[in-house]
């Protein structure tokens, strides 16, 4: 397939509650949607992750704009490839930038698979079409604030539920929601908000049997992680850290975690995410999808990542209803009461773009052809 034509664009939504972590308070996303277009005019829709600020990571929606217009989209435009596998390699002289890269690979994948008439999630290598769901619950303003979403959650048939936590919240967070759901599936993630020095406040979490600790220390810090794995329990798991199927094998090499998180974007897309689940499973090591308050093109990817072997635990795949009023596909996501979503039979994403209601809510847009 020859990519002939390339659109950026940012649309606006706005969340239906923010969304707090321990690095910061999300009311509303800015989207970077890209579309792929090949020589016959069929079209794939990719969606950048990169948030408001570099607050996850250094990665931001206008970074990710300039990075994307000024070099990865004359890297990919007029190159011809066979499979959607090898767009990511035309991109490799970028370094870091996986959200943006990943956005614009992703594109291509749904483009590839449109072209074949297939399911994304067949051609990406998925078997079963029902992924297990998860959620992810922010900061809340108070104990009873939080149990009452978790109940909620649970009660809507979720089958785990992430709590964000930051430093001297850790222990009251966990503890309520263990003691008040002692058989529910309970994780913590702390995007990096913690040092090996706060190992105590870690350890305190160790008898709550939670599921994993995501994140606990710096994102560039295999090592102190690996320190702190020795002293728990409880596995850790690795967010921020896994940016690329290398590190994601040197993290397993050191011990630093258990588990990973692979999410398309921060990891630069469908072709590096397959390798960091291949390694993974070889290893008997668990995988699952991360989020990143995805609007619902994003979540068609991830759904579509999801339906791969090794993700066996639920991910942060959730229903569209949770983020937004409206979202920007039909049918919107929706998680049936035993917590899964069935990735849907139609070609590419599966789903259909809401094209006015895009339009609607576009600001700048781009678009280079050859
Ligand atoms: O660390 O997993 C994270 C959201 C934004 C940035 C980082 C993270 C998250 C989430 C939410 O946990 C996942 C989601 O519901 O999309
Ligand atoms: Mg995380």
């Amino acid at each position: 397939m020859r990519i002939t034509r390339i659109d950026l664009r940012e649309i606006r939504l706005e969340l239906i509650s923010a969304f707090e972590t321990s690095f910061g308070r999300t009311t509303s996303r800015r989207i970077i949607l890209v579309q792929v277009f090949d020589e016959a005019g069929e079209c794939g829709w990719g969606e950048c992750t990169a948030p408001e600020g570099p607050f996850f990571s250094h990665e931001f929606v206008d970074g990710a704009w300039e990075v994307l217009e000024r070099f990865l989209i004359p890297m990919v435009l007029g190159r011809t490839v066979d499979a959607a596998s090898e767009i990511g390699e035309l991109m490799t002289r970028v370094r870091g930038h996986g959200m943006a890269r990943g956005g614009l690979e992703a594109a291509c994948w749904d483009l590839d698979a449109r072209r074949r008439g297939m399911p994304l999630w067949k051609l990406v290598g998925g078997h079963n079409p029902e992924i297990a769901c998860g959620v992810s619950i922010g900061i809340q303003p108070s104990v009873a604030v939080l149990l009452e979403k978790v109940e909620l959650e649970l009660a809507a048939g979720y089958r785990r539920i992430k709590l964000k936590i930051k430093p001297g919240l850790e222990r009251e967070i966990a503890e309520s929601a263990r003691s008040r759901f002692p058989s529910a599936t309970i994780s913590v993630d702390a995007n990096s908000a913690y040092r090996l020095e706060d190992i105590a406040l870690i350890q305190a979490l160790d008898d709550l049997q939670l599921l994993m600790i995501e994140q606990p220390l710096d994102a560039d810090d295999l090592v102190d992680h690996a320190t702190l794995q020795r002293e728990i329990r409880t596995p850790l798991c690795l967010d921020e850290s896994i940016t690329s199927a290398s590190q994601a094998r040197r993290a397993l090499d050191l011990g630093a975690c258990r588990i990973i998180n692979i999410k398309l974007g921060r990891v630069g897309g469908f072709a590096e995410a397959k390798a960091i689940h291949d390694g993974c499973q070889a290893r008997g090591v668990p995988v699952w999808c991360g989020g990143m308050l995805e609007s619902g093109i994003g979540r068609a990817h991830n759904i579509a990542l999801s339906t791969l072997p090794g993700f066996t635990l639920p991910g942060d795949v959730s229903a569209s209803r949770r983020y937004w009023q409206r979202d920007i596909i039909h049918p919107e996501v929706r998680v049936s009461p035993q917590g899964t979503i069935t990735a849907p039979e139609n070609p590419g994403l599966g789903f259909e773009i809401d094209s006015d209601y895009v339009e609607q809510v576009t600001g700048r847009r781009l678009s280079r052809s050859t």
